[in-house]
Parts: C-alpha cells; structure tokens; sequence
C-alpha cells in the first residue's frame, strides 16, 4: 500500500500558507450574479477589485484525507452588500468542514437545501463547525483583510452551480454603519 506522507504549512496573521499547491484567486468580475446591486456591480467592474485569494493544500481525494486552506477576504461593498465568498455546498453532500479564524472578523453565512440559514461571527481564535449538508459562505464585515483557515474531507468537492443560481436566501448589508442580515429581496 501507497501511503500518504505527512506534511505541514505555516501561517501567519496575513494567512499566506508556506508552503501552498495552489492559489486561487476571484476577482469582482468572477462574481457576475453573486451581488445584489447589479448597478454598483456594474460601476465597480471597471475597477475589477480581488475579492478573494485562497492558498490550498489538497490532499488526494480519497475518503478519509484531509485538506486545508486559507482564504485571505479583502475589505469592501457592492452597494450596501460586503465583499464575500461564492459559496458552495460540498458535491459529496454529507461531509462537513472545520473554520478557524485568523485575524480580521466576518461572518459564516450558511444554508440548507430547505432553506434554514445560520450566521455565525468569525474573528481570530473562533472554530466554527460546519456540519454536512449546510452550503458556506464568509463575508467579510470589518475594514481590513478577514483571514480564516479551512480544513475539510479531500473527496467533499465544491458544488457551486446551485449557489450561482439560487444565492443565499440572505444577504449581509451595511445599514447605519453595522451589518445586518436582510431577505435578498429586501434589498
Ligand atoms: C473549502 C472551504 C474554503 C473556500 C474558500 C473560498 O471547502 O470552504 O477554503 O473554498 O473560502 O470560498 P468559495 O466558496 O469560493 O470556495
Ligand atoms: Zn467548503
């Protein structure tokens, strides 16, 4: 038997993971439809802002493996909506994913197929458990940079087809200067 060898990355407060495999990185323009404001969408294009880097270490995806990464979420607003992540449920529906976060704050936004959201804070030192079948997204709600660590089943995969096209039955705005969770057809 092949066995996997073990390894190791190190992280700071700006969530680069030394070593990484893979860097990821989603621009506004990746993010066509994910923002509720289509006119401060559009406006906002032209300077096409990163949203987003994430540094991956994925382990083969066998069952029983792990990966982790970190994602490194800028500060700003569409409109009145924070800087977030796609989102995505994992293909392989029932496996789960572990959260720590690193420095920044910002918010877990998750869902289920039926509809039920929970929002959870996330600053340094918080672990946040997402169980299986609860689609995730972060937002990222302070001024600097929301840095967390993810670790989940290498074999989960991301499903994002159905976050594109339906969203979160929740957005996250900026109302009188704090964040608040409104109906996305509330905006
Ligand atoms: C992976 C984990 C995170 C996200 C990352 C980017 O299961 O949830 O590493 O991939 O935060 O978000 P998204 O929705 O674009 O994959
Ligand atoms: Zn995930």
């Amino acid at each position: 038997m092949e066995y996997t060898k073990p390894y190791r990355s190190l992280f700071g407060e700006d969530g680069i993971l030394e070593p990484f495999a893979k860097k990821i990185e989603r621009r506004l323009g990746d993010m066509e439809g994910f923002f509720a404001d289509e006119e401060a969408y559009k406006s906002l294009l032209k300077e096409d802002p990163l949203i987003y880097t994430v540094y991956e270490m994925p382990a083969p995806a066998e069952e029983g493996q792990f990966s982790y990464a970190t994602t490194i979420l800028y500060p700003g607003k569409v409109g009145e909506e924070y800087f977030m992540t796609k989102g995505h449920y994992h293909a392989k529906r029932g496996t789960g994913e572990i959260y720590v976060g690193i420095s920044g704050c910002g918010v877990l936004l998750m869902q289920t197929q039926e509809g039920e959201v929970k929002s959870m804070e996330i600053v340094k030192g918080t672990v946040a458990y997402v169980p299986p079948y609860w689609a995730h997204r972060t937002i990222n709600t302070g001024g600097e940079n929301f840095v967390f660590l993810a670790i989940y089943p290498a074999d989960a995969s991301h499903d994002y087809g159905s976050i594109a096209e339906e969203g979160f039955a929740k957005i996250l705005v900026e109302r009188d200067g704090r964040p608040r969770l409104i109906g996305k057809d509330e905006y």
